[in-house]
């Protein structure tokens, strides 16, 4: 998978050579490359912002920079090749697990962290027209700019892609993986030793009973499930329940 970053703070994204996706990177499963807003800027400042139309506080980003910034990128591809264009935006739609998994399928991303306000809308327009642009936020909360989001997403997608995590039964039981588990979070887990500070390891654990080990890992994942995210148990469907979960 290639992945194109264009960011006003080119340094913001060195997370990207480190661990799993550094990895992925060294062994040629990922092809990142970082791309300096302000390369694409003729004035002497590098102006990339200016003042919001119908006034208002803070700074839009101008459209010139985005525009002669993802033709480059865009063009530098092969010639039939169709890059996603990823806008992170607290206004977005909300990044899910299955938008990780589609865009996990893409043989292009190209990501267009902003600051201040926002990119004039124009940009969002123009590329929409020709390319599959999705606009995505990682919350309900808002952060200073998309660099940290594209972190977040970049780390999201990379991980499904395939030989990039070691086991690939590590993600079947993910919470909000899609599957039999789905809609619930994961449930807590152990390693050695067996006694830390007074503290034992569920008997069940030890028991080498899978069907019953299978089972509390189903009622430990439904408990903290209704514990911290009871909407998660509010949108699944009843018929995904069994007369265990009912009883909890
Ligand atoms: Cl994608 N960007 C910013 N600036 N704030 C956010 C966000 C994105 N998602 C949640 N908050």
């Amino acid at each position: 998978m290639r992945l194109d970053v264009v960011t006003i703070f080119p340094e913001y994204l060195e997370p990207l050579n480190v661990s799993l996706v550094g990895k992925a990177r060294a062994r040629g499963q990922l092809d990142v490359r970082i791309h300096d807003l302000r390369e694409w800027t003729h004035d002497k400042h590098n102006t990339v912002d200016d003042t919001p139309y119908g006034g208002g506080p803070g700074m839009v980003m101008k459209p010139e920079p985005w525009g002669e910034a993802l033709d480059a990128i865009v063009e530098s591809g092969a010639d039939d090749a169709r890059p996603t264009i990823v806008v992170p935006t607290p206004s977005g739609e909300p990044f899910t697990q299955e938008i990780a998994v589609e865009l996990a399928e893409k043989p292009w991303l190209v990501f267009t962290p902003a600051r201040y306000e926002g990119i004039d809308r124009r940009v969002i327009e123009e590329y929409g027209d020709h390319y599959d642009v999705r606009e995505l936020s990682i919350g309900d909360y808002v952060l200073a700019g998309g660099e940290a989001p594209v972190l977040v997403m970049v780390e999201a997608v990379a991980r499904l892609l395939p030989g990039v995590l070691g086991n690939a039964e590590s993600h079947r039981d993910d919470s909000f993986a899609p599957g039999a588990m789905a809609d619930l979070l994961e449930g807590p887990v152990y390693t050695k030793p067996p006694e830390w500070r007074g503290r034992g390891i569920p008997d069940v654990l030890l028991s080498g009973h899978h069907g019953k080990i299978a089972r509390w890992r189903r009622d430990e994942a439904f408990r903290r499930t209704t514990a911290n995210r009871p909407d998660l148990i509010e949108r699944t469907d009843p018929a995904a329940f069994d007369k265990k979960d009912r009883e909890m």
